[in-house]
């Protein structure tokens, strides 16, 4: 019997378990796939550094007059943008009257690969929503439904500080369930779980040592 080679990495005690690769099914049409862009956090994050100097983060305000916590700024043909009139995608920023810029090359290639690799092959992300949370942000529970294309799975991407993502049912009464989301890791949601509410828990304080006090994320979505 040929015995296989031992890794050299595999020889330290104190190395943490690779948490990469595996496709953990969360839900129907809902799949983890935990530590997927961690290779590529720092070239992530440069690249939200790079959208965010043409379309800076901003706190939103909901059509019932709040400012949202979370700040938000968009990349790709179309953004998300709320205001008193409503939900929306928009071709141009409404702070600096500009197309957004273009989706960095390496968020659509680690989505459609996450989307592959999860069931959804041929995604062809046009948006991407990027959140940017402190310590004392949330995000309430909501669908998203502003997409033409609901059989369009939509990526999200975790990077900076860890998270408790509240995942809810087809109606905001049912009591969400509660996973732990940490930097590196991406979810895909299609299928019936595209319909289900969902939100982030209240940010505890903390420091990444690439994001400082800092979560993003990142949802690619076929918007139109
Ligand atoms: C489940 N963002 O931007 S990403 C959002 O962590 C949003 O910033 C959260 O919800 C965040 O709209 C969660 C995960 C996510 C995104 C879209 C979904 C989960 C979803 C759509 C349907 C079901
Ligand atoms: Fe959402």
């Amino acid at each position: 019997m040929k015995h296989s080679r031992l890794a050299l990495a595999d020889l330290f005690a104190g190395a943490p378990p690779p948490r990469q690769g595996s496709v953990r099914p969360l839900a129907p049409g809902a799949a983890l796939l935990q530590g997927f862009v961690h290779a590529s956090l720092p070239a992530l994050l440069q690249a939200i550094e790079h959208v965010a100097q043409q379309a800076p983060f901003r706190r939103m305000v909901t059509p019932g007059g709040h400012a949202m916590s979370v700040a938000m700024t968009n990349c790709g043909t179309v953004g998300w943008v709320t205001d008193r009139a409503g939900y929306r995608y928009s071709q141009t920023d409404p702070q600096t009257g500009l197309a957004w810029p273009p989706l960095p090359p390496i968020f659509v290639a680690l989505a459609v690969g996450a989307a592959k690799a999860a069931g959804f092959p041929g995604f062809e992300p046009d948006a991407c929503l990027v959140n940017r949370y402190e310590p004392g942000t949330k995000l309430s529970l909501h669908q998203d439904k502003d997409e033409r294309d609901f059989s369009q799975p939509i990526v999200s991407v975790s990077l900076g500080l860890p998270a408790v993502f509240l995942f809810g049912g087809e109606q905001r009464n049912r009591k969400p369930m509660r996973l732990r989301l940490e930097s590196g890791d991406v979810v895909v949601w299609g299928g019936p779980a595209r319909h289900r509410y969902h939100g982030v828990d209240l940010l505890a304080e903390g420091s990444d040592p690439l994001a400082g006090p800092y979560r993003y994320n990142l949802t690619l979505r076929k918007a139109l």
